[in-house]
């Protein structure tokens, strides 16, 4: 290959940087379209996918108590609340494939294992309390962290967060107004709450992501503006807004070193069990392996409705062709 041709292959990109980087600094969005850097492409890919699959994974713990609610009125709401889950899932599909990847090659590594999910759904859902401890902390903890998502500087990331927070405050009402029903209840009933906020508290302060110091992706995608503050200031937010609520519920927060420091103007609070939240992470949580085999039976079991849509499309492409010809 002669030299000038490695020049033109050699695209120098210094241009689209600064014009990247300007838009950036002037908090302005990044549309699918733009120049943007493999990394920033790559990084958003991870994040939303993984946002993504949450969302899907995330219907399986309530689904579990869809035709046990015990009304029909609860019965209503828990559906609709796990439907506008697997819409979540569908608008951050839809956001990850402006960037390049297909529907496809996400669920493909989703149930091959190898993709993340948020690891609060890798705990099981014994009790009819844990509704309200998941719309309560779970959907609660998702607010907390994404309503600063919907100012990534990504367009269609944080177009989706809008809509996806509006439901999800709904949840969490939802979810309060459950464990605050218990709570006004028989003694049986209050002791179901507590014991349900006692197991899901820690797992939804996990939510966050690891301590600051041990999270590899914050610093850059700070830079980026696509996480306005870290994992450890999302944490703390959300400890600020439980506790009061906790008091209207009359749940205790099962943390006993849980109180306001005037001195660091934060709450201080026991260490997390960090070694839970890694085993997670690595496929070994209570029902790491549950989750994922319902994911793929469901895959495999909806094998046919995809073939027919391919035939489908197939045959009215042939059709139009002829038509055309
Ligand atoms: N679980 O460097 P960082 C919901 C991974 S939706 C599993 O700090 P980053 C709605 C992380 O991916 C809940 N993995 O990473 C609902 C990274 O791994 P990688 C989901 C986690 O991205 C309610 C590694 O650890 N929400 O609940 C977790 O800067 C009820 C190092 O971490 C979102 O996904 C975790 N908890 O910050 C649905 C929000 N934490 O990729 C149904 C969007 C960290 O390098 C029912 N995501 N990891 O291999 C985010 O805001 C961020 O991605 C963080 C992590 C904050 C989760």
């Amino acid at each position: 290959m002669t030299a000038p041709d490695l020049a033109v292959l050699e695209h120098d990109e210094t241009a689209e940087q600064e014009a990247f980087d300007a838009l950036i600094a002037a908090e302005q969005r990044i549309e699918p379209r733009d120049w943007m850097p493999a990394a920033y492409r790559k990084t958003l890919i991870r994040q939303i996918s993984q946002h993504g699959h949450s969302e899907i994974i995330g219907m399986q713990p309530e689904g579990n108590w869809i035709s046990r609610a015990p009304s029909l009125k609860r019965k209503a709401i828990l559906m609709a609340k796990v439907q506008d889950e697997a819409g979540h899932g569908l608008y951050l599909y839809s956001a990850a494939q402006t960037l390049g990847i297909t529907r496809d090659e996400m669920t493909e590594q989703l149930i091959a294992g190898r993709a993340k999910y948020s690891s609060i759904f890798n705990y099981p859902t014994p009790t009819w309390a844990d509704m309200g401890a998941i719309g309560w902390l779970v959907d609660g903890a998702a607010i907390c962290n994404q309503v600063p998502l919907c100012r990534a500087s990504y367009g269609p990331y944080g177009r989706a967060m809008v809509r996806i927070c509006k439901e999800e405050s709904f949840h969490q009402r939802q979810g309060f107004e459950i464990l605050l029903t218990l709570m006004q209840g028989t003694p049986a009933q209050r002791e179901m709450a507590q014991d349900a906020v006692n197991r899901w508290y820690w797992p939804s302060l996990m939510m966050f992501g690891p301590p600051d110091d041990q999270s590899p992706n914050s610093a850059q995608s700070t830079a980026w503006k696509i996480k306005r503050f870290s994992n450890d200031e999302l944490r703390q937010r959300f400890v600020g807004m439980l506790v009061p609520q906790a008091d209207v519920l009359g749940v205790t927060l099962p943390d006993p070193s849980l109180r306001w420091n005037d001195q660091t103007n934060q709450y201080d609070m026991s260490e997390i069990d960090w070694t839970e939240f890694f085993e997670i992470l690595a496929g070994r949580g209570p029902m790491n392996a549950v989750r994922l085999q319902h994911r793929r039976n469901a895959h495999e079991d909806g094998a046919w409705v995809r073939e027919a849509a391919a035939e489908y499309a197939r045959k009215q492409a042939a059709k139009t062709e002829k038509d055309v010809a």
